[in-house]
């Protein structure tokens, strides 16, 4: 049996899976509230075929507790923030998971942790606690760092399609692993040692968001040298060595926006190009303010009031605002005593989490003059065509040129 820890945007899909595939699988959440969503047969967040994949789990047996399991192996995916000064990993939630494991584990049982980290992490934080319950690594419970590659949008498909990196002190224990991960996984799982899985991931999200600082960097030069960025990465991007990404308000989400740092933090001094671009990708959204300002003005608009904001969450088609541009955004215009002003609207989020913030698109297109697009949410991408009397702000590139259209 596999006892998953932490059934969040990472763990729940996973156990899901696996059970959905025959192996035998309780899910392990702290979250008590949570649990029992699931075990009232709920889904606790949105994601493209997540449903369909919860009901195949339960029909198979899949089991939700508040307990960690005894068992034989674990797969540990709980969150791993980071501290805001110091760029640092925040291992806590990985500390208490792996606490508890060993609290419950017979000898012999693997320990696997999916969650991202940065690198050094298990060195550093997991094999002393380990040590210090008086089990042997190697022996008395096997280490093994298998880190999750889904992205947010299209989670199922990628569980089964990715290739996967499982880090193993020992390669035996490395390939039982792929063979459980091979239940439902077809793509290739590559079997190395932990240190370099731990690294692998951390480079993956960093190249990425490098890639995007390069596509915001030929934003802002292009905006100052008066020429279409969209047009150019796109005709660069035939040469068949190139392949830049796409410009937008800035990189949110608790992947890409925040992987980077650990090696920031680390290596200080020799992360030269992933801090710089970290900065670029931070700086977006301040960049977007610049241009609200610059449209206002053009237009003759002087009431902040009527810009209104579309898109809350860190990218289209989620409902987590993690990090998210437009959070970004708010905390820049409260410093400049705004933030209650400007109206906000994002289909996904039903909380209250800004102030003026609508639940209803209608309603918060009379309200604006000026709409600015910050998520390419699949609502605003049918609609936007039939919007004719606002100004559009359009960071996301979904809206064809006309007049009115501004783009960053
Ligand atoms: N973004 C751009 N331009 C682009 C692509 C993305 O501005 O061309 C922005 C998005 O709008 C968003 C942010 O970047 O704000 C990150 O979004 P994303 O879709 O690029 O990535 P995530 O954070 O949802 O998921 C990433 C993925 N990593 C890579 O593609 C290398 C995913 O595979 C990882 O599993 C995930 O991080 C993770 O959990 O580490």
């Amino acid at each position: 049996m596999v006892n998953v820890v932490g059934l969040g945007y990472i763990g729940l899909p996973t156990a899901l899976m696996l059970a959905a595939h025959d192996v035998e699988v309780v899910g392990t959440d702290y979250n008590k509230e949570l649990v029992h969503t699931l075990q009232q047969g709920k889904t606790t967040f949105k994601e493209e075929g997540l449903d369909e994949l919860f009901q195949a789990a339960v029909q198979k047996g899949i089991r939700f507790s508040q307990e960690y399991q005894e068992t034989n192996m674990y797969i540990v995916s709980v969150p791993t923030p980071y501290d805001k000064e110091s760029k640092k990993i925040d291992a806590r939630y990985v500390i208490s998971a792996v606490k508890s494991v060993v609290e419950v584990c017979p000898k012999g049982a693997t320990l696997v942790i999916e969650s991202t980290i940065s690198p050094g992490t298990i060195d550093k934080y997991v094999r002393p606690v380990i040590e210090e319950n008086g089990y042997q690594i190697g022996e008395d419970i096997h280490l093994v760092h298998a880190p999750e590659r889904i992205i947010p949008g299209n989670m199922v498909y990628e569980l089964v399609n990715n290739s996967r990196t499982i880090g193993a002190d020992d390669k035996k224990v490395g390939e039982q692993v792929k063979e459980i991960y091979q239940s439902f996984c077809r793509g290739d799982i590559v079997v190395t040692d932990i240190r370099t899985a731990e690294m692998t991931k951390v480079v993956e999200n960093t190249f990425r968001d490098i890639n995007i600082a390069f596509a915001n960097e030929l934003t802002k030069i292009c905006r100052s040298a008066d020429m279409d960025v969209y047009e150019i990465i796109r005709i660069a991007n035939k040469h068949p060595r190139v392949n830049i990404l796409t410009p937008g308000p800035g990189v949110g989400g608790h992947c890409i926006s925040v992987d980077p740092w650990f090696l920031v933090g680390d290596y200080p001094g020799l992360a030269n190009l992933i801090l710089a671009a970290r900065k670029i990708n931070d700086s977006m959204p301040e960049f977007v303010l610049s241009r609200i300002a610059e449209i206002m003005k053009e237009n003759h608009i002087t009431d902040v009031g009527r810009v209104g904001i579309y898109g809350l969450t860190y990218k289209e088609d989620v409902d987590d605002v993690r990090e998210s541009p437009t959070l970004q955004m708010m905390e820049c215009l409260e410093e400049h005593l705004a933030s209650g002003r400007v109206k906000v609207y994002d289909p996904y989020v039903h909380k209250d989490i800004v102030p003026n913030q609508y639940h209803d698109l209608n309603g918060f297109l009379n309200e604006i003059d000026i709409l600015v697009v910050m998520v390419g949410h699949q609502e605003i991408r049918e609609k936007i065509s039939q919007i004719t009397d606002k100004i559009i702000l359009d960071t996301r590139k979904i809206t064809e040129k006309r007049d009115g259209v501004y783009y960053i």
